[in-house]
């Protein structure tokens, strides 16, 4: 008998998780090379066998994995306790890993009484390891820190060597179990100081044995972020592949490696490493221009997924250093509210990462950081390196904060647009705008809804239409055309306010197009330069915030003649230069006398009549349905045009001169 799931097991209980001499020790069957006295019936090793989930979560390939990450962790133990600057992972081509370290060795001195040597006990004995470790911070130990003697327990095989005291020292394992004592079997100089551990897991208790590179490669690319100084190199031989980690600038590069594709909004992270009351504290943060947040925390080099106390130290500390800042620097006036955690979380790529002592893993997963103590430390060592940076660098601090204030308009409009929908169903209908000059008809299959730049155009309009099924609302341009009319700023205004309840439909993502009272929209702009910026931005507001208007196709621009054309009783319209030129040939021909034209260079130019003629009357108007490419290059040219870019709307403009002359005769 030579398996430990062979042995008798004479205790059975699953906490029994420790080594226990069964005193009737069965010999070693096939040619094991030990004896009786010293086989040890590893009990706690069996549990771990029978149980194996238990210690390593599963067996499939996140399972295997681990057992790669407990020596390697053991290694990164010796890197953080400052005695081992390199590591190499190899995974051969029969799937047998090695990892080799330059740490100081696994101790192999003798227990008297036992026997053991403490390598035996590290690697037999669960949790044995951090006896003889003995303080510092450690990564092992931690999260899935089981210990190398359930990798053992599950390796089919398993060889240590350790370089140490002048010496070379080896022994081997089989499903845990020793195989022989621990040998010297050479010498070793200083240089060559360290631990080989050498594995082959069990085919018979994982699933597969098939490394992923790719998972490997990553894991090992963290630990050489969140450890500065540390060289890991990994090769896989099954492929020929390797890799070879290391970071000059630790978390720094961390944060560079996140932003790598991303437009960062300052050139330099912010940075901070200090050691207060025995914890190592680390931050790296930088903003980038966009919506998400990539935050991650650590302790002693763990995901803690669930954040934690370092988490909440670092998210007070920057809302409350930026808040500060932004009032001392004249950002936020006495009357804007404080931004929040929200807010400055926007595009914010980050790395915190404590190392300590004693770490608390808590929650389910035990992937919350539960240590208290470490809030108020996160949270000074963060406040510390952003009011510096903040000092050292205003315009950065300008352009960080600008993002901030980017996400509190958004949030701002998000709001007002959600508690819009909300007033719409609770009135219902009740709290259509005053400045509506709704239709009689109620079926809205058949009613139309104008909305017409200015009040005095919405004035003609409103003597010009057929009240039965046409509706007026004036809007009024100017206040559309204020500085440039942001998304949130335009919901904040009045009248986007109006027309977002007289449509019925809501916004965003509550917005019902059932509900739409009127079949058709119609945008009625002057045929100038605001008129066009007008609808640009009507059109981009409509394709942002209810695109199923456009592609429900409900929604029209209305086509007011540029031009009137008399001769005699006769009265012609143009809507372009050219048709105006075959109307003046035309009347010509037909007789003598003078030819009138008028150029309109507004709606409010029209009479009453000729506004419902030329643009309002179903049977003579044209009108243009919009689709959704119109609004698309409505949108491109909104964000050209008022975007904070300039080089884009400069170049725009120098492509688009002549048709911008064209609206600007
Ligand atoms: C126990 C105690 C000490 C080191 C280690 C274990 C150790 C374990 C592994 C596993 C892989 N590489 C390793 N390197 C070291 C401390 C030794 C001392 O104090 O000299």
């Amino acid at each position: 008998m030579s398996t430990a799931d062979e042995m008798p097991n004479g205790r059975g209980g699953e906490g029994a998780a420790r080594l226990q001499v069964v005193k009737q020790a069965p010999k070693a069957g096939r040619g094991g090379g030990y004896t009786a006295e010293n086989i040890q019936v590893l009990e706690g090793l069996e549990a771990v066998r029978r149980r194996p989930s238990m210690y390593i979560g599963t067996t499939d390939t996140r399972g295997l994995h681990h057992l790669v990450y407990e020596v390697v962790d053991n290694s990164v133990d010796e890197a953080l306790a400052g005695h081992c600057d390199w590591i190499v992972a190899t995974i051969h081509a029969d799937n047998r890993v090695t990892v080799i370290d330059n740490g100081r060795g696994i101790p192999v001195d003798m227990h008297k009484g036992t026997g053991k040597s403490a390598l035996e006990t590290v690697l037999t004995v669960l949790h044995a390891g951090g006896k003889f470790g003995g303080g510092g911070y450690k990564v092992s130990g931690g999260l899935h820190g089981v210990g190398v003697s359930v990798v053992n327990a599950l390796s089919e095989h398993l060889v240590a060597e350790v370089r140490r005291d002048g010496g070379r020292y080896v022994q081997e394992f089989r499903k845990g179990i020793p195989q022989a004592k621990l040998r010297r079997f050479g010498t070793s100089e200083p240089s060559e100081r360290g631990t080989t551990i050498s594995f082959l897991a069990d085919a018979t208790i994982f699933d597969s044995l098939d490394f992923d590179f790719t998972t490997l490669a990553q894991r090992f690319r963290e630990m050489c972020y969140l450890t500065k100084g540390l060289r890991i190199r990994f090769v896989d031989e099954r492929t020929d592949r390797e890799y070879s980690f290391y970071f000059e600038g630790g978390i720094v590069s961390f944060v560079r490696h996140l932003n790598k594709n991303r437009q960062v909004v300052h050139a330099k992270p912010v940075y901070a490493e200090r050691q207060l009351n025995g914890v190592n504290v680390e931050v790296a943060f930088q903003y980038f221009d966009g919506q998400t947040e990539s935050a991650y925390f650590f302790a002693n080099n763990i995901n803690t997924i669930d954040g934690g106390t370092h988490q909440t130290g670092f998210r007070t500390a920057l809302t409350r250093t930026l808040n500060e800042y932004s009032r001392k620097a004249g950002i936020l006036k006495d009357a804007d509210p404080n931004l929040t955690g929200e807010d400055v979380r926007e595009g914010l790529t980050a790395i915190i990462s404590v190392k300590l002592p004693e770490p608390q893993f808590e929650g389910q997963t035990k992937t919350r950081l539960g240590n208290a103590e470490v809030t108020p430390l996160v949270a000074q060592v963060t406040a510390e390196a952003l009011n510096q940076y903040l000092e050292e660098n205003p315009s950065d601090a300008r352009r960080m904060l600008e993002q901030c204030l980017r996400a509190a308009r958004a949030r701002e409009a998000a709001r007002k647009a959600k508690e819009l929908v909300i007033r719409k169903s609770a009135l219902d209908g009740m709290t259509l705008p005053g400045k509506l000059a709704d239709c009689s008809e109620k079926n809205p299959e058949l009613c139309e809804l104008y909305l017409v730049e200015g009040d005095s155009a919405g004035g003609s309009a409103k003597q010009a239409r057929d009240r039965r099924f046409q509706a007026i609302l004036p809007l009024r341009g100017k206040i559309l055309n204020v500085e440039r009319a942001r998304m949130d700023r335009m919901l904040g205004n009045e009248e986007i306010r109006a027309m977002i309840t007289a449509l019925g439909i809501g916004i965003g993502d509550g917005l019902d197009i059932t509900k739409l009272r009127y079949n058709r929209v119609l945008l009625m702009t002057d045929a100038d330069v605001d008129g066009s910026h007008i609808r640009t931005l009507l059109l981009t507001f409509f394709f942002r915030n209810m695109p199923q208007l456009i592609t429900e196709g409900h929604l029209f621009i209305a086509q007011p003649p540029l031009f009137r054309v008399q001769s005699g009783r006769e009265i012609q319209y143009a809507y372009s230069d050219h048709e105006r030129d075959v109307l003046v040939a035309e009347f010509g021909k037909k007789r003598k006398g003078e030819i009138g034209i008028q150029r309109y260079k507004g709606l409010g130019e029209m009479n009453p009549e000729q506004l419902w003629d030329t643009t309002m009357n179903p049977a003579t108007r044209t009108i243009l349905r919009t689709d959704l490419q119109d609004a698309v290059v409505a949108d491109e040219v909104f964000d050209t045009l008022m975007g904070d870019q300039v080089a884009p709307r400069k170049k725009f403009i120098q492509t688009h001169a002549r048709s911008v002359r064209n609206l600007d005769v």
